[in-house]
């Protein structure tokens, strides 16, 4: 049975219009309890060819695509597609970059609003095991960003964003699990890039966390010349994981490696007030220094002991206004260079992809053992990750 609650925001205008005139994009949301669903379409999108050298283009004001989330419970996953008006499927690759985010909690290491999750033309869905799902409050304000780049070879009108998204309702959310996202040169409103000298170097940052818990899982973010992004205890300096990049004979990155503990005992205890540090390794080959080449963080899946005990969002705190006011607009890149030394800005990156991706539909997966998960196997057969 198809449960649908129909909410329609009109997204505020940008100041300055256009020639034509400008169909403002809408949000519809839909229920789908009987396959535990969240399905939002916002649109039409007007996505203009654009080569990959051709210059950015800014438009209108900043914006987030703001909506309200319809269920007390919690979600589990999230699966990203464009689509036509009549549902015919668009390029997935015209999806640059996405990131949701939740207004209305805290990030766990910083004064920033979280980050709910991250898509890129690369990133499959995910689905987390049953009874696992970061907890959400009917009503709680919710936002995307996202970056078009339509390199298509053709002009794409009337493009419609759908997100799937997976919940839980309250009674099945067992083992609530948040995002963590930790820099090692977090600017809150500010670009993290840093220059990268000539061979090797370590970029590195300390910090707390403010509660205890369980970190289930970890990934990890570099440009070209990354060695490894290192998680360490920094008052024993162990080091609790080691995430190495693949690299190419020229030092170019691919992608950098993952690890998952596991959603139960397996996972790795974080204890509150305790300092630990996050480093990123470089070997630049160039012989020269190369300014704002740099990047380095880590995106986790942090299990609380107490959720009770999760720092308070203080919309007063000059960081949080900061972080707020300076989201990127989804306006602003119409389009984009498809650059691998674009400056991204603090947060951008932290999602769910880290945890394991069970394609498969429903709630009949058993986490009671994390290798028996296809996803899970293969992150860890990879081998690219050292654990202590
Ligand atoms: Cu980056």
């Amino acid at each position: 049975m198809f449960v649908s609650l129909l909410l329609a925001t009109t997204l505020l205008a940008p100041v300055s219009t256009p020639r034509k005139t400008v169909v403002e994009p809408q949000i519809t949301i839909a229920v789908d309890s009987a396959r535990s669903e969240v399905v939002i379409t916002a649109g039409p999108y007007d996505l203009p060819n654009m080569p990959a050298d051709m210059a950015e283009m800014h438009m209108g004001t900043p914006q987030v695509l703001r909506f309200d989330w319809p269920i007390d419970g919690g979600l589990r996953g999230f699966n990203l597609s464009m689509q036509t008006e009549s549902g015919q499927p668009l390029p997935k690759s015209v999806i640059h970059h996405l990131i949701a985010v939740n207004f209305d909690r805290r990030q766990i290491v910083y004064q920033m609003v979280e980050r709910l999750f991250g898509w890129g033309k690369e990133t499959d869905p995910v689905l987390l095991p049953a009874g696992v799902g970061v907890p959400l409050a009917k009503g709680q304000h919710l936002g995307v960003y996202a970056m078009w780049h339509n390199d298509s070879g053709r002009d794409i009108h009337n493009a419609y964003l759908k997100m799937t998204l997976a919940y839980i309702p309250k009674a099945r959310l067992q083992n609530p699990v948040l995002p963590m996202y930790v820099d090692v040169n977090n600017h809150i409103g500010g670009v993290t890039t840093f220059d990268v000298p000539p061979g090797k170097s370590t970029r590195s940052y300390e910090f707390t966390f403010p509660l205890s818990g369980r970190l289930i899982g970890i990934g990890g973010h570099l440009h070209d010349y990354g060695v490894a992004v290192r998680f360490e205890d920094a008052a024993t300096g162990k080091v609790l994981v080691r995430l190495k990049s693949d690299r190419d004979d020229k030092g170019e990155i691919s992608k950098v490696g993952r690890f998952i503990w596991g959603f139960h005992e397996e996972a790795l205890p974080i204890e509150a007030n305790h300092l630990y540090r996050v480093v990123a390794e470089y070997d630049n080959p160039t012989g020269k220094n190369i300014p704002g080449g740099g990047m380095g963080h880590i995106n986790g899946v942090f299990s609380p002991n107490d959720m009770s005990e999760w720092p308070v969002l203080d919309m007063a705190n000059a960081d949080i206004k900061r972080d707020i006011e300076t989201l990127p607009s989804y306006t602003e890149m119409r389009a984009s260079r498809s650059s691998k030394r674009e400056s991204h800005v603090s947060g951008g990156d932290v999602d769910m992809k880290t945890m394991q991706m069970d394609k498969s539909h429903g709630d009949t997966t058993s986490a009671s053992s994390m290798s028996s998960m296809p996803g899970m196997s293969r992150m860890q057969q990879r081998g690219d990750s050292t654990h202590h």
